[in-house]
């Protein structure tokens, strides 16, 4: 009795928060629309019941293109959610979008894109992906038709990406933070690539940092940070994770199929 009262003190003490607020963030999607038309429905349904006194903060972490199939189908659902002011929503930038983006102004980039999976984006766009190298005219013509073939509405949802959100004690970032590195000098390129100086750090962050990027087979609940990438695409299995006030926990769409 003594040691679990003990226990709770102190962990209420250290526990982070949200300072209210209810916040979602949701892992690297890669095309998979399919898990997160489920994810998207159980948050809602988690809202309905948990009726917070303000507006849910929902946060995407980044990686919506490439691999999977449907990465048109995925940013449309985020413009709708965007839309929607029963959320405050914010979008960040995942190495894959910034890929696309690359591609976009220096068809040079393409074959480096493939090789991360952009042929399934230039897919889903319409665009013929090429099936094997392919010399700088034919790379130009097809950069030409992926930005024929963008809506302006997907054009706008690629240049407005953000690369942090702070919610409370809560970090949200795509890959990581560089230890040692206050957050607000982070630089672009840690936060969408960084990968093994992070997750081999134990912190403390600065902030408690919620991220993608590193898939893992299930969620990484640390003191310092939280991990939900669990490689959606290729498993099926798309997490979110909720935090309200100083509770956390899971939220997980999956789907039978798997690819690759
Ligand atoms: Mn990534």
């Amino acid at each position: 009795m003594f040691s679990r009262l003990l226990g709770q003190k102190r962990s209420r003490e250290v526990l982070p928060s949200t300072g209210g607020r209810l916040v979602y963030a949701v892992g690297d999607v890669h095309g998979r629309l399919d898990v997160l038309q489920m994810l998207v429905r159980d948050i809602a349904n988690d809202v309905l019941a948990t009726r917070p006194p303000e507006r849910p903060v929902l946060i995407f972490l980044g990686d919506y293109v490439d691999r999977g199939p449907d990465s048109r189908g995925v940013v449309d659902l985020i413009l709708t959610l965007k839309s929607d002011p029963a959320f405050d929503v914010t979008v960040l930038k995942g190495n894959h979008e910034e890929a696309l983006m690359q591609f976009v102004q220096d068809p040079g980039f393409g074959s480096t894109w493939l090789d991360h999976g952009g042929g399934a984006t230039l897919a889903a766009y319409g665009v013929q992906p090429p099936s094997t190298r392919m010399d700088s005219d034919t790379w130009a013509a097809t950069r030409d038709a992926l930005n024929a073939a963008l809506p302006a509405s997907h054009r706008a949802f690629y240049q407005q990406l953000e690369l942090m959100r702070v919610v409370g004690d809560y970090a949200f970032v795509h890959a990581g933070v560089r230890p040692g590195v206050a957050l607000e000098d982070q630089s672009e390129r840690d936060l969408l690539w960084i990968r093994h100086e992070f997750i081999r750090d134990r912190g403390p962050f600065g902030k408690v940092i919620v991220h993608g990027h590193t898939p893992s087979e299930e969620a990484q609940l640390t003191p310092c940070r939280i991990g939900i990438d669990t490689g959606a695409y290729a498993t099926g299995v798309l997490t979110a994770v909720r935090l309200y006030g100083d509770s956390q926990s899971l939220i997980q769409a999956r789907s039978q199929r798997r690819i690759g």
